[in-house]
This record gives structure tokens, C-alpha cells and sequence, in this order.
């Protein structure tokens, strides 16, 4: 952590919920990010992390996610101050849950090994799984903690040194956690936490000589923009989790008043800053109409209010930016034609809260169906068969997630298999798991996040070749 960047610049963060200033950072640009990538080079060529046993690495992440459950109180609240995320959640889910992301990759770190290799000649070969060297970590603002553990826990298990950027607009728990992986025991070098802008230092990362491999999440369009900055300068691989305009299914067969709840879930969770979001919703025709008039009542217990109150179920958009360019979409489906069947407004005189909105006769090509919004805006649309279901859930650039509501088993295979995402939820939504890969098809990027997938990106595999005897080679 090095919290007096070079040019001693600094900049504002904020509280979503007032759009008061809370702090002012110190704001990092190219020079730190080549300071923290020469640590991390350091500490990657001759420093101890990458050379301790796997054991050694997993104590002091074990201790790492002690002292995290130490502080679930405080990380919560910055991230509720921070990101508008409900307390409640970060108390109960997010924080506990970033703890136990350390926990799982620690668990891996000493069964990090090759395989001895069946060779169709007189040889001997083996591989070596080895850390893949520095790597830069670029996270987003709408899960701050969980996106950070979710990249710097396998990275740390495999090996690897990094450099972590965390959004501007969160910059807060990323700091609270450079400060306790010191306190934990990670050595000097090994994790630097640069907080700065995406067109500067992000930018600085991606572009990097010698930054071995950058993973990221963000827009699709930034996204572009790291794989090419990777392209033009080392090769670096890259892996990146994007946006999604993920459909939710609902068939004839469904428990109506489940699915209802289900949907709402699944765009109305994390103010529907989440980029699986459940945001076009398909029911079949059959129970179109008496889905709709649940939907509409059933919207309004998705109260909007400050995050750390406890009754509240949907807190402010992140900032300005964000609310200004949600309201804009719904300006747009009003304008496209697309009935409002809830919300549609902002939902306080202050702060950056908006109303669960529901849009219904959306049609395929209107912006709300097409676009990823990332607010807590719902299209929904009707379908005839199944075909046509899989057909409009699939016209999308996006494939980052889906969900399917039905009792037949027959439609869950059927659909689960024709679906182009990344992950199907049948019969639920946001059903994220630790050990459960993640990560998207089409143009929400490639490379998974969570599950022993995700340990892989940060390995690369050396074959070493031996003649068994004296052979001609
Ligand atoms: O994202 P950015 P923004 C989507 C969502 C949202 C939209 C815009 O639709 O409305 O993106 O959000 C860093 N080189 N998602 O503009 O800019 C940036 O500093 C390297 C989906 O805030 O992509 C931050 O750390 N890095 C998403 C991270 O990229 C750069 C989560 C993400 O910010 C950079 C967030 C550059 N040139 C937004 N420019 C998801 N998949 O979960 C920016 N960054």
C-alpha cells in the first residue's frame, strides 16, 4: 500500500446516498502504477512469495481471512457508504463471503501440480503448473470487495505478485484490505493496491511491459480496450468478465407467484448493478397476464431506501453517472414505446435512488432489450413455444448468465442446453457459489471467475521432456 502517489494528487469520493464527498483519495497514475509493477517484478523474481510451500502461502491467507472476519462490520459499512450496497447483505453475505473466497483458494495452494505425461516415444515428460508471474487486477465498483477477492485470492494461492485497481468510484474497502494483507503477513511487494482513474492507470496496467497478465472486470467496451492494449504491447493474456443482458425464462408450468418473486430478484438485487442481472424477462403467454398483475404488486415490496436500514431492499445507483445513464434508458423505452408498468422515476429528492421499474410490450429491438442498463430496470416480453423462447433469450451479443422457471425436467434440459451463457439457474437466480465457475460466452468476455477455473488463469503450464535411456534424441 503506498498512499502518497507520485504527483500528490488527490481526488473526491463519494456517498451515493447524499452524493456528499466522504473523502478524498490520493489518486495514482502511470508512474505508480510502474512503481507497483517494479515491487511486484521484485517481489515475483526474488522475493519469497512465489517460492514458499503452498502451506506457507495458505496460513497467511487463512490469517488474511481471520482478520476480514474480524472487521465484517467496518468493510460493510464502507462499501454501504461507498457503493450504496445494503449493509444488511454485506454484513450477512458479501463480507463473510469474501473471507471464505481466501479460505477455498487457500485450499489449493498446495495441490497446485502438473501431471506426468503418457508420451508416445521413449521419453519422460511431466508438467510444472507455475504461477504465471505479475499480474494486474482490474475491479469494478459494483461488488468492491467480492470482485477483489474473487481475482486477488486465486492469484495470491497460485503464486503470483499484483498489482490491484480498484474502481475510482470504490476505492474505500480496497484500502482497508491493503492494510490488513500487511497486518496478515503478505510480504512487501506482493499485493500493491494503486487507486486511480481507468484512462490512466488502468490504462497504465494493460498496457504494461511487463505485466505478465491482466484479468478484468468492467464494460464490454473498456474491455475492448484492455485487449487490445495487451495486444499492442506484450501479449499479455487477458481475461475478462463483461456485461450481459441476461434473459430469465418463465414457462406455462411455472408456480406463478414463485416466478414473480424469482424475477424480481433477479433484476432488482444489488439495484440491479449486477452484471448477471436477469434483465429481459420472457413468460410464456399462458400465464402472461396473471404474472403481470402479480409482478405489479409484488414490485412495490422492493422498497427503496438508505442502505443501512434494514428494512430496505434496494439502495441508491453508485453515483451521478450511473443514475443520470439508467434514467436515460427509461427516458428511451418511454419514448420507444414500451409501456410502464412500475416505477420509472427517481425515488428521493437526494442521493442517486430510482424506482424498481417494470417495462412491459418491450419489443426485441427496442435500446431497454438490447442495451445493458445496470439499474434496476425490468423488459419484459411474451413468447409463444419454446423455440421462440430460446430464440429471444439468445438474441443477444451478451451470454454472461440465464435463468429457466419450470417443473418439467424435459424443458430444463432442453433449454439449459440450447441457452449460449455461461450459466443457466434453473428453478432460482444469483445462485453464485465459490466452487461454481463464472464467466461469460459471446461478448461478455471469456476466462472464469470462481471455481478452480479461476486458479488456472494465474498458472501457466512448462513441459519438461527426458529420454527414458539412451535414445537418438
Ligand atoms: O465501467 P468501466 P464504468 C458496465 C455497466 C456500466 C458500464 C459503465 O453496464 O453501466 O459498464 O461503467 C477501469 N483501461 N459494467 O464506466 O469503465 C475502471 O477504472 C483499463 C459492468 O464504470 O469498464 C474500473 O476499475 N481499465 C461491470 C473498471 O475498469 C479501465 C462492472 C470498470 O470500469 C479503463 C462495471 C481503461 N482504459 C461496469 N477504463 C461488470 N461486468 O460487472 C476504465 N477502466
Amino acid at each position: 500500500m503506498n498512499l502518497n502517489f507520485v504527483a500528490g494528487k488527490t481526488f473526491e469520493t463519494i456517498d451515493p446516498r447524499t452524493g456528499e464527498t466522504i473523502a478524498r483519495v490520493s489518486e495514482g497514475d502511470k508512474e505508480d502504477i510502474d512503481l507497483a509493477v517494479g515491487a511486484a517484478r521484485r517481489a515475483f523474481d526474488h522475493g519469497p512469495w512465489p517460492r514458499l510451500p503452498g502451506a506457507a502461502r495458505a496460513k497467511i491467507m487463512h490469517k488474511f481471512a481471520d482478520l476480514i472476519d474480524q472487521h465484517i462490520e467496518e468493510l460493510a459499512t464502507l462499501d454501504t457508504l461507498n457503493a450504496g450496497k445494503l449493509f444488511s447483505w454485506g454484513k450477512a453475505v458479501d463480507i463473510p463471503s469474501v473471507a471464505n473466497t481466501l479460505r477455498y483458494f487457500a485450499g489449493a495452494a498446495d495441490k497446485i501440480h502438473g501431471q506426468v505425461l503418457k508420451m508416445s516415444r521413449e521419453l519422460h515428460a511431466y508438467t510444472l503448473l507455475e504461477p504465471i508471474g505479475v499480474v494486474g487486477l482490474i475491479i469494478p465498483w459494483n461488488f468492491p470487495s467480492t470482485m477483489f477477492f474473487v481475482k486477488v485470492a486465486p492469484a495470491l494461492a497460485a503464486g503470483c505478485t499484483m498489482v490491484v485497481k480498484p474502481a475510482e468510484q470504490t476505492p474505500l474497502s480496497a484500502l482497508f484490505f491493503a492494510h490488513l494483507a500487511r497486518e496478515a503477513g503478505i510480504p512487501d511487494g506482493v499485493m500493491n493496491v494503486v487507486v486511480g482513474y481507468g484512462a490512466t492507470a488502468g490504462a497504465a496496467i494493460s498496457a504494461h511491459m511487463d505485466v505478465d497478465k491482466v484479468s478484468f472486470t468492467g464494460s464490454t467496451e473498456v474491455g475492448r480496450k484492455v485487449m487490445q492494449a495487451a495486444a499492442l504491447s506484450n501479449l499479455k493474456p487477458v481475461s475478462l468478465e463483461l456485461g450481459g443482458k441476461s434473459p430469465v425464462l418463465i414457462f406455462d408450468d411455472a408456480d406463478v407467484d414463485k416466478a414473480v418473486d424469482l424475477a424480481l430478484l433477479a433484476i432488482f438485487y444489488n439495484k440491479g448493478e449486477v452484471c448477471a442481472a436477469g434483465s429481459r424477462v420472457f413468460v410464456q403467454e399462458g400465464i402472461y397476464d396473471e404474472f403481470v398483475k402479480k409482478l405489479a404488486v409484488k414490485a412495490k415490496e422492493w422498497t427503496v431506501g438508505d442502505p443501512l436500514d434494514p428494512t430496505t431492499r434496494v439502495g441508491p445507483q453508485v453515483n451521478k453517472t450511473q443514475f443520470e445513464r439508467v434514467l436515460s434508458y427509461i427516458e428511451h423505452g418511454k419514448r420507444e414505446g414500451a409501456t410502464l408498468l412500475t416505477g420509472g422515476k427517481p425515488a428521493a429528492e437526494t442521493g442517486f435512488y430510482i424506482q424498481p421499474t417494470v417495462f412491459t410490450d418491450v419489443k426485441e429491438d427496442m435500446m431497454i432489450s438490447r442495451d445493458e442498463i445496470f439499474g434496476p430496470v425490468m423488459a419484459l416480453m411474451k413468447f409463444k413455444t419454446i423455440e421462440e423462447g430460446i430464440k429471444y433469450a439468445n438474441n443477444t451479443k451478451y451470454g454472461l448468465a440465464s435463468g429457466i422457471v419450470t417443473k418439467s425436467l424435459d424443458i430444463a434440459n432442453t433449454v439449459s442446453r440450447s441457452i449460449k451463457a455461461g450459466v443457466v439457474w434453473i428453478n432460482c437466480y444469483h445462485g453464485f457459489d465459490i466452487d461454481c465457475p463464472f464467466g461469460g460466452y459471446k461478448m461478455s468476455g471469456f476466462g472464469k471467475d470462481f471455481g478452480m477455473e479461476a486458479l488456472h488463469k494465474y498458472l501457466q503450464t512448462k513441459a519438461v521432456v527426458t529420454p527414458i535411456y539412451n535414445s537418438p534424441w
